[in-house]
């Protein structure tokens, strides 16, 4: 059987610079994904035949980010039982702090799990969904673990240039 996928949802074309960061995080740990814009307001069937098509075809996690009155996240979660990771953009004049309430505020027995706002927030959900996937794929928790290890050598490289520089 091939390996489950993540499918990375997005309400609108201008959300594609946000929701990058979710699929280059996924490709950097060889977990395959694939991108579809649809909106929980505009295309709501559409969307509705997505989640249950991506579902057959074998996704094992889905990403979702939207922005303003942010339902996207919310809306596949109402037609799933797959984890749901929301992530808020910041694409209105509030800054994402109306679609982070949007996202987050959801009533009991329909989970999202929220990530944080804008860029940062959409690579989490991509090292999130990996981490979700990795609890049943031994090769990908090594590959998770060792890009972790990859980031702590980072700090420390960093922190032996600071000191080097102040001696
Ligand atoms: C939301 O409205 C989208 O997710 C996007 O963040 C925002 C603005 O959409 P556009 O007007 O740019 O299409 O539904």
């Amino acid at each position: 059987m091939s390996r489950p996928f993540v499918a990375i949802l997005m309400g609108s074309e201008s959300d594609l610079p946000v929701m990058q960061g979710a699929s280059d995080v996924l490709g950097i740990l060889g977990v395959q994904c694939e991108m579809k814009i649809t909106s929980a307001h505009r295309t709501p069937a559409a969307t509705q035949q997505y989640i249950s098509d991506a579902e057959a075809r074998g996704c094992g996690v889905f990403i979702a980010g939207a922005g303003l009155a942010a339902h996207l996240a919310g809306a596949v979660a109402a037609h799933t039982l797959k984890p749901v990771i929301g992530v808020p953009i910041d694409s209105g004049p509030m800054q994402g702090m109306d679609s982070l309430l949007s996202t987050v505020q959801m009533p009991a027995g329909i989970p999202v799990a929220t990530v944080a706002i804008g860029k940062t927030g959409a690579r989490n959900a991509g090292y999130l969904a990996a981490q979700i996937l990795a609890l049943q794929d031994s090769d990908l928790a090594k590959r998770v673990r060792s890009e972790r290890e990859q980031k702590a050598a980072n700090v420390q490289a960093q922190d032996r240039a600071l000191q080097d520089s102040r001696k």
